[in-house]
């Protein structure tokens, strides 16, 4: 089974790896009290409910507690104390992730990071910003705006989804094409180690290669090398000239590839399913005449050459069709989600097989077309673990990536085992065992 969800026996139980005993013990719990206060380690289910469980209703897990402490100090406390009492935790941002990879899902501690929301003044000198694990990407973003400055990564989810599970998991979204994923905006980073020991490279300057830049690892790492507390994030200059969104309707998404052109800041595509359903949920009007497979949304400075019979409006409101598409297929019930790439000359070969695949769900494609990126999503499949198997199946046999920008989580853990090239993954065994021996961060996601 590629997907491990929990079962109705590990929801309100305490079901906790074999090797280890997470009871919520008198002791684990009372200590983690005294080092963020009793009022913030929580027990009670339905205080802990909105962390144990993802916005999705797909990933319900169970917590020993919920602890939420309020800065570096506390949070070295807590990686302390659990350590020394053998207490795997999982660290927590937004929970707006899609892979289960924050959800603890044997009865761990969850530390939220949450009220780690710091954001320090911009310094122009070197361009950048120090931002606490807490903060939102919405409040990062009108933060550099204040300062005619801008934060590269943006996302639907950017008002819950926070900077360090953004860099956890490193993150992508819309504009990965002209300014990176996450990891090009960090150039520092404040970590707690599983020791409870502090590292941090938070002071850097504009440019430094005094050696190997070990910290970085944890980009990506999804919260099993260490839980990072604070990042310096590097701020980009908006573009000063006009900006123009416009929308495409075409039957492959070769063709969309060609409006790829000077100036190109974003280019997204949606299937014909995405827009119907989200005409539907959110009650908007038809943004364009026709009917077509794909629509594709472009954000440019420059100039796109369209020829006469495309049918296409300019339109800077536009993104409201890209933006509501997760929200409206959350609507329909709870969905499967496959984050996937494949190379660019597959992607119209490997719309074509998911289409036709036999799911018995409805079928949602959409995604950054740039980096041949798919999220596929289906709802109302009786069978989601075989889909998931067929399509990552299909990924992986034409040279794809099983993860594209949500990360592997527990959901595609076991594929990334048989998947990775062998010294890859012995590489990544020993940095987690030099790094977690005690394997206490984040046990599920990678290890299993
Ligand atoms: C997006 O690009 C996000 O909209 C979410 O990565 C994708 O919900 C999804 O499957
Ligand atoms: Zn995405």
């Amino acid at each position: 089974m590629n997907c491990i969800e929990s079962t109705d026996a590990m929801v309100g139980g305490d079901l906790v790896p074999e090797s280890r005993s997470v009871s919520p013990a008198v002791g684990l719990i009372g200590d983690l009290g005294e080092a963020v206060g009793p009022d913030q380690v929580l027990t009670e289910p339905d205080l802990k409910a909105g962390y144990v469980r993802d916005w999705t209703g797909r990933w319900i897990g169970n917590a020993a507690a919920v602890v939420r402490p309020g800065s570096v100090e506390e949070v070295q406390r807590v990686v302390r104390i659990c350590q020394e009492a053998g207490a795997p935790l999982v660290p927590q941002g937004g929970n707006t992730g899609l892979v289960g990879g924050s959800i603890p899902h044997r009865g761990e501690v969850l530390v939220s990071l949450r009220r780690l929301d710091r954001l320090g003044p911009v310094d122009h000198g070197t361009r950048s910003v120090i931002a606490g694990a807490g903060v939102t990407l919405g409040r990062l973003q009108a933060h550099a705006r204040e300062e005619d400055l801008a934060y590269a990564v943006d996302l639907a989810s950017r008002d819950s989804a926070t900077v360090a599970g953004t860099i956890a998991t490193n993150a992508g979204g819309a504009y990965v094409v002209s300014r990176g994923d996450t990891r090009r905006q960090v150039l520092g980073l404040e970590v707690v180690l599983a020791d409870g020991s502090l590292v941090s490279s938070l002071e850097t300057l504009p440019k430094v290669s005094t050696g190997p830049d070990v910290i970085q690892t944890m980009i990506g790492s999804e919260g099993t090398l260490g839980v990072i507390t604070s990042a310096r994030l590097r701020l980009s200059t908006p573009s000063e000239s006009e900006l123009m969104v416009v929308l495409v309707g075409m039957d492959t998404l070769t063709d969309g590839l060609r409006l790829m052109g000077p100036g190109l800041r974003a280019i997204e595509f949606f299937d014909r399913a995405c827009l119907e359903a989200v005409i539907e949920h959110r009650g908007l009007a038809r943004p364009i005449p026709g009917d077509f497979l794909f629509y594709v949304l472009v954000e440019t400075t420059g100039n796109l050459a369209l020829d006469e019979s495309s049918s296409a409006v300019v339109d800077r409101s536009l993104w409201v069709y890209r933006e509501s598409i997760t929200e409206t297929i959350n609507g329909l019930g709870v969905p499967l989600k496959l984050d996937v790439a494949v190379p660019l000359d597959r992607i119209d070969g490997f719309a074509a097989v998911v289409r036709a695949l036999d799911t018995s769900g409805e079928v949602f494609l959409y995604g950054h077309l740039a980096e041949g990126n798919f999220h596929v999503n289906v709802v109302g499949s009786p069978d989601p673990d075989r889909a998931s198997e067929e399509i990552l199946g299909l990924v992986v046999s034409m040279g794809g990536a099983i993860a594209s920008e949500h990360g592997i989580g527990v959901a595609k853990t076991d594929r990334w085992r048989r998947t990775t090239d062998p010294g890859s993954i012995e590489l990544a065994r020993r940095v987690k065992e030099a790094l977690d021996p005690n394997r206490i961060l984040n046990p599920g996601v990678f290890w299993g």
